[in-house]
């Protein structure tokens, strides 16, 4: 029986069913009973059934499951995600692009029939509060259980969502089949202009979990250019002061760069002693909205986190540790079969004795064999990008605010990315206009852990470019747009680095629970209660301004110098490189750039000399 009398869901859902005919539709209303029953089915599938998913320890971690994704199958893939919008310069110069027509007519075939002798599952969910005036209803059909059960702890998912929506046409199509998994059919694609989405050939979560990066990005950015609001890839938190008042704070970073960390930070001894806390609003996703009073409000449209494993340990994010204790579903990580529980690389030094890979091969735990990269040195028991699905609600540093359906209101943004040299700790933009252009210049240094040379700079503005689901340059017109819209009530909008290196490539910024004394620099500009010395490129903080506490063995002021220095001889080979990233990357390649940006590239060069 439909959860809803919908017109517009009724006929698409009709379509979609007759296209892939599937022998049986169940409706998902977000009931315990049936997703207890949805779970009891996929963990009775026999061992080797692809889609089979494992009850963990229910002693040790309740409610938790387990699975493994296909070994080809294990990450999103941006060389088949595509943008589908009438022109290809709708979709720009950092998206893969072609005509929807040609497109619907390429992947029509590969979903004729593809269900058959399998069950439909329509999902029904919310991005944002159930009543938000920032929330959106999105409906996904997908052939797999997996997806069910991740869209229940990534989205406010159930009956609730279709009743959100009334009769309206606003609401996204998703459609996913998991198909043959077959890599080289593999499709991600957007349809921003249908608001739809198809993905097929895929059953891992960035990919198939389509509220998350297809939806509450890719979709959700052109819709906000359209309806005048924001989808960033941003975390946000809020940092409670002694006081009592909370200042929240929105952070870019490219992926691999600790938003997850950032946004559940424990604050160093000295600052939890003086009464200050950090609040997690969401790690991955934020909507932002002019609110009534003319600020800045945000909303994380998730519902849970889809965090990275490996690395995640009690030191380095306990919260986020402690978010997967109940009602997670952990994906391609190791499993320690002593115990039924799960174990990646970073979790402890311990690996367990007699381990299962995440390639499903049984190991003593010394001699492991699954391989990563050509080199077949790269060894892990756990997949590197091997996942957690865990409730927000589990999170131990939620914020109070989480569920409220008008957002925060944001003082704070944020950008950053991983910089050996030429970045500072942190810096401060002159202005909207001037932190749009440092927003922009977002930059990444590749590192070791992944295949290929080490060092080499990747552009990645806004930490959005894989997820800007139209051209860029018209993307940072719409920043400009906001940020005249929201005039003096905009929030401030920083740079911060914690990836800096000494000549012998050692960190010299402690990072994690200290990137505090950070955040609390970046809140005093906010509100004016810290003066800064204004260089080249920006406002710095003035010696002794970084509250260094505790840390004075490890960040004395020599390395503070250091960590703060502007070297202008640098500054002026990363004007060589923007200016060689705009007019090539982008300008040569169809993108727009707003000439405020332009402006903003030579006021810097004049302020660096000649
Ligand atoms: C993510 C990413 O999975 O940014 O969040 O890649
Ligand atoms: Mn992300």
């Amino acid at each position: 029986m439909s959860l809803t009398n919908n017109a517009n869901v009724l006929k698409w859902v009709d379509e979609m069913v007759a296209l892939c005919n599937p022998d049986k539709v169940v409706w998902i209303d977000g009931s315990k009973e049936q997703l207890d029953e949805l779970t009891a089915q996929v963990t009775s599938l026999p061992d080797g059934d692809p889609n089979k998913m494992y009850y963990l320890n229910q002693d040790k971690l309740p409610g938790c499951l387990y699975h493994r994704t296909a070994v080809n199958d294990v990450a999103r893939v941006e060389d088949r995600t595509f943008i589908c919008t009438k022109t290809k310069e709708d979709a720009g110069p950092t998206n893969n692009w072609c005509d929807p027509e040609e497109m619907y007519a390429k992947l029509r075939p590969m979903y004729k029939d593809v269900m058959k002798g399998q069950t439909m599952y329509i999902i029904p969910y919310s991005m944002g509060p159930i009543g938000s005036p920032l929330a959106k209803v999105g409906v996904e059909l997908t052939d797999s259980i997996y997806v069910v059960l991740n869209m229940n702890i990534m989205t406010r998912m159930g009956k609730a969502a279709f009743d959100m929506l009334g009769d309206s046409n606003d609401f996204v199509r998703g459609l996913h089949s998991k198909a043959n998994v077959d890599p080289e059919n593999r499709y991600i694609v957007q349809f921003p202009e249908d608001n739809t989405i198809w993905s097929i050939n895929s059953a891992y979560g960035g990919n198939v979990i389509l509220s998350k990066k297809c939806f509450a990005l890719r979709i959700a950015s052109f819709q906000g250019k359209n309806e005048g609001w924001m989808a960033e890839h941003m975390l946000i938190l809020g940092v409670q002061k002694p006081d009592g008042e909370t200042k929240y704070v929105c952070a870019a970073f490219p992926s691999a760069c600790g938003k997850t960390n950032l946004a559940m930070l424990i604050p160093p001894e000295g600052y939890l002693k003086d009464g200050y806390k950090v609040f997690t609003v969401g790690d991955d996703i934020a909507w932002l909205k002019p609110g009534k009073d003319g600020r800045l409000y945000a909303i994380n449209p998730e519902n849970g986190f889809f965090g990275v494993a490996p690395g995640t340990n009690a030191k380095s994010n306990f919260n986020a540790l402690a978010s997967t204790m109940k009602n997670a579903i952990f994906t391609n990580v190791a499993l320690n079969n002593a115990e039924n529980t799960v174990w990646w690389e970073g979790l402890d030094k311990n690996p367990p004795e007699d381990a299962t890979e995440w390639t499903g091969i049984k190991t003593n735990g010394k001699e492991w064999t699954s391989e990563i990269g050509a080199d077949g040195k790269n060894k892990k028991l756990a997949h590197p990008n091997s996942r957690f699905t865990a409730p927000a609600v589990n999170c131990p540093c939620i914020s109070p605010e989480f569920d409220n359906p008008e957002g925060v209101p944001v003082s704070a943004i944020v950008f950053g990315g991983r910089r050996a040299s030429t970045t500072p700790l942190v810096y401060q933009s002159f202005d909207w206009t001037h932190g749009t252009y440092v927003g922009s210049a977002v930059s990444s240094e590749t590192t070791a852990a992944a295949a290929g040379a080490v060092g080499v700079l990747r552009h990645d503005p806004m930490a959005m470019k894989p997820f800007i689901g139209y051209n860029v340059g018209d993307y940072w017109a719409h920043w400009l747009e906001m940020g005249e819209k929201l005039g003096d009530k905009a929030p401030k909008i920083f740079n911060v680095n914690w990836f800096k290196q000494d000549e012998n490539g050692n960190f010299i910024w402690p990072g994690f629970g200290d990137n505090m004394r950070v955040l609390d620099w970046i809140i005093k500009r906010c509100e004016g209660t810290v003066d800064a010395e204004e260089t080249a490129i920006g406002y710095l903080p003035k010696k002794g301004d970084i509250n260094v506490s505790g840390i004075e063995d490890e960040v004395t002021p020599e390395i503070m110098d250091k960590l703060l220095n502007v070297d202008t001889d640098l500054w002026k080979k990363e004007i060589v490189e923007m200016r060689r990233y705009y007019n090539d990357d982008i300008a040569a390649k169809g993108g727009k750039i707003p000439a405020a940006l332009y402006e903003e590239l030579d006021k810097l060069e004049a302020r660096l000399g000649k």
